[in-house]
């Protein structure tokens, strides 16, 4: 009797298996499109500045004219919201995944699981901390290192007679997330040239505006010579610039701004002389992201990692090409 249960327990364990989807699907799911329309379930970090907007529509855009059927969700900056919707594509056994991880850890999980359901996932925008193996094809994104120091760089420049100390406040990006950390490095490398150059406070405003005020308006009351502020975003550096306003300081003069993304709104800002340096980081990823999901499904090889170029922008060169910028 009990050879019999323990043969009916092993054969219904390998059925359980089976409809895991213990083996890889060739080329992903099934796809839900319409005869082999392939499908992309995407999620995006949230709508949380300038930049996220112009990534969206680009993702969007993209899809469009690429004839992809694009699930897109937007986790509105919870991680636990993003691992829910990549568990969802997973079970909608669509072709490919595609996100941009809120922060770097915390992924391993359900990047298992939908590696072990054969779904290909491509990172786009920011990276993620795996000790897991082979459970993306691809990260498409900046070097946050390079934006930090880029930025760093123009400090050293832009100070290099200055007498004596020079007194710098950072705007970190959100806690953990892969540009706020890497920014940092990146910045805190670079002005390492000078000894005058120093942070003497530095802390998360979120990417946001609002944050960014907020935090501003804080280091305004606790330090009372601020020669410079280093935001890690547009958007953070743009609260700034509000905040020095209301305390009857001139935004660009008395207190200089230099930040990354170069949006519309901060190039404006820096043609009207309220920012002093932006390097850019190009949200403009959706065509990119399409034409390697397309290989990926097809089982194409695609490098594992593609950098995105950047630029960057001093006051008179903003003025110059904001009328033909894209974002
Ligand atoms: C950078 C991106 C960052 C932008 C911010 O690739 O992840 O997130 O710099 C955005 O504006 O919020």
């Amino acid at each position: 009797m009990i050879g019999i249960l323990k043969a009916a327990a092993a054969i219904a364990s390998v059925g359980l298996l089976a409809a895991c989807g213990s083996g890889p699907a060739p080329g992903g799911g099934s796809g839900g499109g319409d005869g082999g329309q392939l499908t992309m379930g995407f999620s995006q970090v949230g709508a949380e500045s300038g930049w996220r907007t112009a990534n969206t529509k680009s993702i969007q855009d993209a899809a469009a004219a690429a004839g992809v059927n694009l699930k897109f969700s937007d986790a509105g900056g919870e991680q636990e919201n993003q691992i829910s919707a990549i568990r969802s594509f997973v079970q909608q056994r669509v072709n490919v995944i595609a996100f941009s991880p809120v922060v770097r850890t915390g992924w391993d999980a359900v990047l298992l699981e939908a590696k072990n359901a054969g779904i290909p996932v491509i990172l786009t925008d920011r990276a993620v901390d795996t000790q897991e193996k082979d459970v993306y094809k691809t990260f498409l994104g900046a070097d946050f290192v390079e934006e930090g120091r880029r930025a760093g760089d123009w400090v050293v420049k832009q100070y290099a007679s200055a007498p004596g100390p020079v007194n710098i406040v950072q705007l970190e990006g959100t806690t953990g997330a892969d540009p706020a950390i890497e920014r940092k490095t990146g910045f805190a490398d670079a002005i390492a040239a000078n000894p005058n150059l120093r942070v003497i406070a530095s802390q998360s405003g979120d990417f946001t505006r609002s944050g960014g005020k907020q935090v501003m308006e804080a280091f305004l009351k606790a330090n009372p010579k601020i020669d410079l502020v280093f935001a890690q975003n547009d958007d953070m550096g743009l609260g700034a610039m509000e905040a020095i306003e209301a305390a009857g300081l001139t935004p660009g003069k008395d207190v200089q701004i230099v930040a990354v993304d170069a949006t519309h709104d901060g190039m404006q800002a820096l043609a009207d002389g309220k920012f002093n340096y932006i390097v850019e980081c190009n949200p403009l990823l959706g065509p990119q992201l399409m034409d390697l999901a397309k290989k990926v499904v097809a089982g194409e090889p695609v490098p594992p990692r593609v950098v995105t170029p950047d630029e960057a922008f001093d006051q008179q060169q903003a003025a110059a090409v904001l009328p033909d910028r894209k974002y």
